[in-house]
């Protein structure tokens, strides 16, 4: 048998190129980017409940109340720019700068694997709570994307205090921003006012099951 030349075997490994491949054979993402429906220098927020029963970022708010999608999109490509395929969905995620965006397992995950295009998106509602007013980050293989934009994506839940039950602590603490100085956590419909509007979302998902799945 011919044996081909150890030569000959780099120049082939050379001419393919550096593949940046993880340990479990993954190639790694790091010329991702991050792009947002609403682009760069927007703001929405997003009402989370921990029972995945909120909007979806097609029905996010502005900061005068009007719907807006605020879809984040991901777009994984490797070393070279090639797009990277079939990454698993639960190894990118969402999380809010503050980390005041709590959530349920699996809580933050993409909607879906990425597809031929290395793509990906947040659309879908969020199994969360809690509240943030500072800007989304993604994550991936938990190192965040640094390509693209940080969305100016703030979120806020009936979930007030974050422990992912909507209970009697929540309501408690409405009724003091209720009756206080303006909270935006309470501002559960957004509209920079606390009123009876805001009220009926809160009343609407004080019911048994409001927790995580
Ligand atoms: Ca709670
Ligand atoms: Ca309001």
């Amino acid at each position: 048998m011919r044996m081909i030349p150890a030569t000959a075997v780099l120049s082939l490994i050379l001419v393919a190129g550096p593949a940046q491949v993880r340990g479990d054979g993954m190639p790694s993402p790091e010329l991702s980017t991050v792009s947002w429906e609403l682009g760069a220098g927007q703001s929405a927020i997003l009402l989370v409940v921990p029972d995945g029963d909120g909007p979806a970022f097609t029905a996010a708010r502005d900061a005068n109340g009007a719907e807006v999608d605020a879809t984040i999109r991901l777009v994984l490509r490797d070393g070279s720019g090639f797009p990277i395929a079939m990454f698993p969905a639960e190894d990118m995620w969402i999380e809010s700068a503050d980390q005041g965006l709590v959530f349920c397992a699996g809580g933050g995950s993409a909607d879906h694997w990425t597809d031929a295009l290395g793509s990906t998106t947040w659309s879908l509602p969020r199994r969360a709570g809690g509240h943030s007013q500072t800007s989304c980050r993604v994550f991936v293989n938990g190192l965040p994307v640094t390509g693209g934009i940080n969305p100016e994506l703030h979120f806020n839940s009936p979930d007030i205090n974050g422990d992912l039950y909507v209970n009697l602590l929540d309501v408690a603490a409405f009724t003091r921003d209720y009756y206080g100085a303006y909270e935006f956590r309470s501002d559960l419909a957004r509209d920079a006012v606390l009123n009876l509007a805001d009220v009926a979302v809160m009343v609407a998902y004080i019911h048994i099951g409001a927790g995580c799945p």
